[in-house]
């Protein structure tokens, strides 16, 4: 009995031996992924600089890096879906491409198509949105800080904030593909906003911002760490806030207020940011047109596609982009872009909602005490996240 006992677990031992060494030989199976670039029509291939493609396996989240060559970039890798993102530099251009969920399962070519972008003068620097701590819920204790990272005095006058909508209303599922997209599946080059369009004020030159100068927009202006001690900010000194009029919203007397635009049938409260997913841009219309000029025009308005809801929203067109972060939540296994490679060629990724952290661009260089920040166009890089949020400071030691 015994005997027979020890030949079965003999045998199963082998047994197992055999199987772990076939599926090493499954994982040990590798294929070839060539990546070919292409570089955006505007650029010169001989001022190109530190071309590079990064693969990065969306299950291990392993990453592999590799310079380009005659326009490609060759890779071996384990059979899975990939990440792929080109960039590299022209003179004064960021240039950027990427494409997600990549399947690997065999050799594979893909090309990518990269696009140029000159860093706006205004940018984000500093987005807090993923509440404090639980419990209690608090979500109200958001902020944006938009900073002067040029050489040259910026205006906020008509400046507009908005949260490109990440969801689908009638479902509320927030982590699928875009809807907003064109008949090839390609997102539209203008972005739906969620909820309320916000936008400062001014006649053009109101709201002057010097270089290496910010200012804090507070969802509300209060202090958010003495109502709640898990709230790590206290906004009550913040330079702007959002006021809805109207909806029982709060309004700091002593804090100036951005305009409300448009809000949306979901219209809430507030002007609220998503605290999973939240696709955040910056844009200025055109010399001359105001905010409210172009809510005044209905051909900026459209439904959302394939639900059947005819709530309008309010498009903002990708030209007009000063910046923007495709904000996605890292706890999702497969994540979606809303914002396009030319606005943010990234995501960025975050451990989740209920943090108290927030993300904030990296700082490349610190002259007499002026901060320059990065900003490549590419959120991926361009950002670190889990901060202790610092609405209104200026880190003191460049991050990289
Ligand atoms: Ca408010
Ligand atoms: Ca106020
Ligand atoms: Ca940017």
């Amino acid at each position: 009995m015994r005997k027979s006992i020890i030949s079965i677990l003999t045998l199963l031992a082998v047994v197992l031996v055999v199987s772990c060494s076939d599926d090493d030989n499954k994982a040990a199976v590798k294929y070839k992924l060539t990546v070919t670039v292409n570089l955006p029509s505007d650029i010169n291939a001989a001022d190109v600089t530190d071309l590079k493609v990064t693969v990065k396996n969306q299950s291990t989240q392993e990453e592999l890096i590799a310079d380009v060559a005659n326009n490609k970039a060759e890779f071996t890798l384990a059979g899975g879906e990939y990440n792929i993102m080109a960039s590299g530099s022209a003179g004064k251009f960021a240039i950027n491409g990427s494409k997600d969920q990549v399947g690997v399962y065999a050799d594979t070519n893909i090309s990518i198509d990269m696009v140029s972008a000159v860093s706006s003068g205004l940018i984000i620097k500093e987005v807090y949105y993923s509440g404090a701590p639980l419990p209690p819920y608090y979500v109200t204790d958001q902020f944006i800080e938009i900073y002067n990272n040029s050489d040259k005095v910026q205006y906020l006058d008509n400046v507009m904030i908005g949260v490109v909508m990440y969801m689908n209303s009638k479902t509320a599922v927030a982590n699928q593909p875009s809807l907003w997209v064109d008949g090839q599946g390609n997102l539209l080059d203008r972005y739906p906003i969620y909820n309320y369009l916000m936008a400062f004020p001014g006649t053009g030159q109101s709201y002057p911002l010097e270089p290496g100068k910010s200012v804090v927009v507070a969802q509300n202006a209060v202090n958010h760490h003495a109502q709640n001690p898990n709230s790590p900010v206290d906004l009550s000194n913040a330079d702007w806030e959002t006021f809805v009029p109207g909806k029982g919203d709060t309004d700091n007397e002593n804090v100036k207020n951005l305009d409300v635009i448009y809000g949306n049938g979901l219209a809430q409260k507030d002007f609220a940011m998503g605290l999973f997913i939240n696709p955040l841009i910056i844009a200025k219309l055109p010399e001359g047109t105001t905010p409210a000029d172009f809510a005044a025009d209905e051909s900026n308005f459209m439904a959302e596609p394939t639900t059947g809801r005819s709530d309008l929203y309010i498009m903002i067109p990708s030209k007009y982009v000063l910046d923007a972060i495709d904000i996605v939540d890292g706890s999702d296994a497969v994540n979606y872009k809303h914002i396009l490679n030319v606005d943010d060629a990234g995501i960025v990724k975050t451990p989740g909602s209920f943090t108290g952290k927030s993300i904030r661009r990296k700082v490349v260089s610190i002259e007499n005490g002026r901060v320059k920040y990065k900003d490549t166009n590419n959120s991926s890089v361009d950002f670190l996240i889990d901060q202790t949020p610092t609405p209104g400071v200026q880190p003191t030691t460049v991050d990289e």
